[in-house]
């Protein structure tokens, strides 16, 4: 099955994408497939609204394997099956917790794997005075490679907090000649415009 993968910092909303996605795509409730680093895999039936409860939180690394949400896009007249991968944050250097170097191999490895890529920033991080952080070296080495390899598309998330404007401007100097999707994850805003990008690249 074809894959669309979601990649980007801790704690920027990939996990919050992810399943607003599908809520989007009309799917209220999803079986999601988990994929630790180590091999342990497991599976389980989620209603979405339950699976954002549990899966989403503002304290960074709260996801910390891959998790994949089967999803299917409208196609002609019948639907096109992909998978939505949900990955663990990206961070700068080499990271303390050995778990989390795992799951960041993990999902570089993943990347390689995917048809279409979605990079998410957060854009109200980026816009605030002191937005030292915001846009990690991780990041510029990402666009680099997704560059290359096409598929990429980068989404400045978190557009409904008043900051965002100013990141949002930002990113479009930091990231110049790169697709950038102003998006909402929480709200679900900013959607049309992934579901066409996801639709050319699987
Ligand atoms: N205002 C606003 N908050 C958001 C948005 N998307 C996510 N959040 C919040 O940001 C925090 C992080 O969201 P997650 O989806 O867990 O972030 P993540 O990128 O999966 O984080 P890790 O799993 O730690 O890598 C949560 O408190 C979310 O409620 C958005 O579009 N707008
Ligand atoms: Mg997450």
């Amino acid at each position: 099955m074809k894959r669309c993968i979601i990649i980007g910092r801790p704690n920027v909303g990939k996990t919050m994408f992810a399943l607003q996605f599908a809520l989007y795509l009309g799917m209220a409730e999803a079986r999601i497939q988990f994929a630790e680093a180590g091999g342990r895999r497991w599976e389980k039936p989620y209603r979405i609204a339950a699976a954002l409860d549990d899966l989403t939180g503002a304290e960074p690394h709260r996801t910390r394997q891959l998790q994949s949400l089967c999803l299917e896009l409208p196609a002609g007249k019948g639907t096109q099956p992909f998978e939505l991968v949900d990955t663990s944050g990206l961070v700068d250097g080499i990271h303390p917790d050995p778990s989390i170097r795992r799951a960041m191999a993990q999902t570089l490895a993943a990347v390689r794997e995917a048809q279409a890529i979605l990079h998410m920033i957060d854009a109200a991080a980026l816009g605030e005075a002191e937005a030292v952080n915001a846009i990690g070296e991780v990041d510029y080495q990402v666009a680099q490679f997704a560059q290359m390899r096409g598929g990429y598309l980068l989404l400045a998330n978190k557009m409904d907090l008043p900051a965002a404007r100013v990141g949002l401007a930002r990113l479009k100097q930091e990231f110049a000649g790169h697709p950038i999707a102003p998006v909402s994850a929480l709200y679900r805003q900013g959607f049309d415009e992934v579901k066409a990008f996801v639709r050319r690249h699987l």
